[in-house]
């Protein structure tokens, strides 16, 4: 099996936790490299366009987030096969991937300017991008966004709806996604228990309800750290 280092800062959100979360449920080993924000300016000397999450394959550099996660969900067995669902599922990884990049702007604003941007996002394309994941959602069965169970486009959102909710992102209400889309916190739930069960399951038994081909191997990702909430900012 390939070697993998996973770059990323070293807290729980950000565009390489949906890949950590990925490696971790389908067992895959992989060196999980946290760094400090400090550490940033000399990680990203190393890095093509300066930036992070990059994923080592056998000392192969890779970039671009979404690459990475559907690589990781692959591995995990956590991908659609069926081109279709493969389809629905990266459409709501990009959709998730975009407000992102609406939002990154305001993590290098402070006081009156961050407040004015991030408060122009809650008020328009938040709520528009949240509304449509809660339809695609209920669309798709209620439960999963494709293939009628976990992928990684779960995984995707499931960090999303976390960091709106947690009350790190100044001037995001943590109630936005409760009174926009409250199936989306009723999905964070189901997938957060999904995380639970594989923290206290074999995976043998994991492997038989969720599907999964691989076999189990050691992770350096534990429970804890799967929910702990750290406190700073993320500098996407
Ligand atoms: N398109 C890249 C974007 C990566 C990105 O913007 N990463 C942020 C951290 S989450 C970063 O390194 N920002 C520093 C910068 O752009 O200068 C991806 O999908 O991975």
């Amino acid at each position: 099996m390939s070697k993998l280092k996973l770059s990323y800062f070293d807290f729980h959100g950000g565009r390489a936790e949906p890949v950590r979360l990925a490696l971790y449920i389908g067992g895959i080993e992989f060196e999980d490299h946290r760094f400090a924000f400090p550490e940033f300016a000399e990680v990203r000397k190393s890095t093509p366009f300066s930036q992070v999450p990059t994923l080592r394959v056998d000392g192969v550099q890779v970039t671009q987030c979404d690459s990475i996660l559907r690589y990781a969900g692959k591995l995990a067995g956590l991908y659609p096969v069926d081109a279709f669902q493969a389809l629905l599922c990266d459409e709501v990884m990009y959709v998730v991937e975009e407000a992102g990049v609406k939002l990154g702007p305001s993590f290098r604003m402070t006081g009156d300017a961050q407040r004015q941007a991030r408060t122009a996002l809650v008020n328009g394309s938040m709520p528009v991008y949240l509304a449509w994941l809660q339809s695609q959602l209920q669309a798709h069965g209620g439960e999963y966004f494709a293939d009628n169970r976990l992928t990684v486009a779960d995984l995707k959102v499931f960090v999303d709806v976390r960091a709106l909710n947690s009350g790190r992102l100044d001037h995001v209400p943590t109630d936005l996604v409760e009174k926009v889309a409250p199936v989306l916190n009723a999905h964070m739930q189901r997938v957060a228990q999904t995380l639970q069960w594989r923290s206290i399951t074999p995976s043998s038994e994991f492997r038989n309800r969720f599907g999964q081909q691989r076999v189990l191997m050691s992770s350096n990702i534990s429970f804890v750290e799967v929910f702990r909430i750290t406190p700073h900012q993320s500098p996407t």
